[in-house]
């Protein structure tokens, strides 16, 4: 019995522990915890910012749009499969927050979306993201950026730029001997 009072005293640490420890930003209803985007390649105008959406109170809320002074636009987006391809989309109404539950943003699946980049996000550096919430108003975060390795879904993503190397006329195939 004093094993598992010492593991629950330890468990009880960690959910204490853990919110502060995740950079968690937001009011007493809603939290954002472990913000993080994607860095892109030079010359990307879009990206993409990942998050957990948590939300303490016994109201539901949504998250209704976002801003930042890195892009031009930003808009909250979900991924969704039509007609076999992968698409995504503005979601209109908001992203749902259900009460005493929380939503994960991430890769394939929810994501803030920002369009028009002013500056590639590299990895290493942070941004702040204004969210805002139909009841919980404006959350301001700061969102780090993890190398593009963070996830493989951009696997190949390299291979295009190079199919391009190759200049009509140019390489030895144009070296005619007389
Ligand atoms: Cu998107």
């Amino acid at each position: 019995m004093r094993t598992f009072a010492k593991l629950a005293g330890a468990a009880l640490l960690i959910a204490i522990a853990v919110p502060a420890l995740a950079q968690g930003a937001g009011t007493a209803a809603i939290t954002v915890e472990q913000p993080w985007a994607r860095a892109t390649p030079g010359g990307a105008i879009t990206g993409a910012v990942y998050m957990t959406v948590d939300n303490k109170s016994g109201t539901a809320d949504r998250l209704t749009g976002a801003s930042s002074d890195i892009a031009e636009k930003v808009q909250i987006h979900e991924m969704k499969v039509e007609n076999g391809v992968m698409q995504m989309r503005e979601i209109s109404g908001g992203l749902p927050i259900p009460a005493k539950g929380s939503v994960v943003l991430k890769p394939m699946s929810y994501h803030v979306m920002l369009i028009g980049l002013k500056k590639p996000l590299a990895a290493g550096e942070k941004f702040s993201l204004t969210l805002t919430f139909a009841k919980a108003g404006n959350i301001a975060v700061t969102v780090p950026v993890q190398a593009m390795a963070a996830t493989p879904a951009d696997g190949g993503m390299g291979n295009m730029g190079g199919m391009q190397d190759k200049k009509p006329g140019g390489g030895m195939g144009n070296m005619e001997m007389k």
